[in-house]
């Protein structure tokens, strides 16, 4: 039910709404995680969600929207898996007077007022927080620190703003670094894997200091290649990876990473909130960012059990 007769506002009468969701894909534990929390959600508040995976391919979202406008369901949720490309499929929905609301990665500026609010994380900040640790930890280091960067999917929102949040901060303090490489490894652990082998045969890994991965997966996938070339992960390349999903945390636990800054996937109770007062008209703030934090190899241990994804 809904949609049906809910005329301009949208909704059922019982107030439940149809909602299409137009996800990224599968290629994290992250996205696993975010994909059942906003599903459960859906379920547990009686809304009807139906559910579409990208497989982490923008013409399958655009795909996916287009048919949620066909359905005229009552609210679309994407997540886009690039920042750019959205603006015809978002004026189709604006002009089939369906609301957008973005969850987790954002669209470029221009788009902005296309969509009617963003639920995620502040990439950028999430790049300052790792940007900050990586200063602190090679302020002493005289010769020069060198990084190595796993970009996450190139043209994606947490892509973009982690490196450039990392960037502004060693930039600003003036930490005396190069960076070595810097390659997408589109947040899979195959992918990271494989571009850290090109990283290691290329450079090799004598004179490396810092790897910084922008997601688990990838930073994950670095580390086998680390310990294939005979070398130390954590030790002798200190790592910073970010979301922290419990194969996360036991890698920090093992010592086999140095820095982990936490994303947080479980918004979908949130989203609910956020997509009933949508729908309901209500006004919206334009960003609503989850609460997240970081974690040192002090603090490994004690919050590996709580970890939820
Ligand atoms: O960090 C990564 C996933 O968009 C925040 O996407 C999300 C990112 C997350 O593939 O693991």
């Amino acid at each position: 039910c809904g949609g049906g007769d809910g005329g301009s506002e949208g909704g059922g009468d019982d107030g439940s709404l149809v909602i299409g969701f137009a996800q990224v894909g599968a290629e994290s534990a992250w996205r696993t995680a975010n994909s059942t929390s906003i599903q459960e959600a859906a379920k547990a508040a009686g809304h009807d969600l139906k559910f579409v995976d990208g497989q982490q391919d923008q013409e399958k979202q655009i795909a996916a929207v287009r048919d949620f406008i066909n359905q005229q369901v009552d609210v679309i949720v994407l997540a886009p898996v690039v920042e750019t490309g959205w603006t015809d499929v978002l004026q189709e929905a604006e002009d089939a007077g369906i609301p957008v609301v973005l969850a987790d990665r954002g669209v470029e500026a221009a788009d902005e007022a296309l969509y009617v609010t963003r639920l995620g994380s502040d990439f950028a900040e999430e790049g300052r927080k790792a940007g900050t640790w990586a200063a602190e930890t090679f302020a002493a280091d005289a010769d020069g620190t060198r990084i190595l960067e796993l970009q996450g999917t190139t043209g994606s929102a947490p892509a973009n703003d982690r490196k450039a949040g990392f960037f502004e901060v060693l930039d600003a303090e003036g930490l005396n670094y190069e960076i070595v490489d810097s390659q997408s490894g589109n947040f899979t652990a195959e992918e990271g894997k494989a571009v850290m082998e090109t990283f290691i045969t290329t450079h090799g890994l004598d004179g490396i200091d810092l790897l910084y991965a922008h997601n688990d997966e990838m930073g994950l996938g670095a580390i086998q290649a680390i310990e294939e070339a005979g070398k130390v992960p954590g030790t002798d390349i200190q790592i910073i990876i970010v979301d922290g999903s419990t194969a996360g945390f036991q890698a920090g636990v093992d010592g086999k990473l140095n820095y982990i800054v936490e994303c947080n996937p479980a918004f979908g109770p949130q989203l609910m909130d956020v997509l009933e007062s949508v729908v309901a008209g209500d006004e919206v703030e334009k960003f609503t960012p989850v609460e997240e934090g970081v974690f040192d190899a002090t603090q490994f241990e004690a919050e590996l059990p709580n970890r939820q994804f």
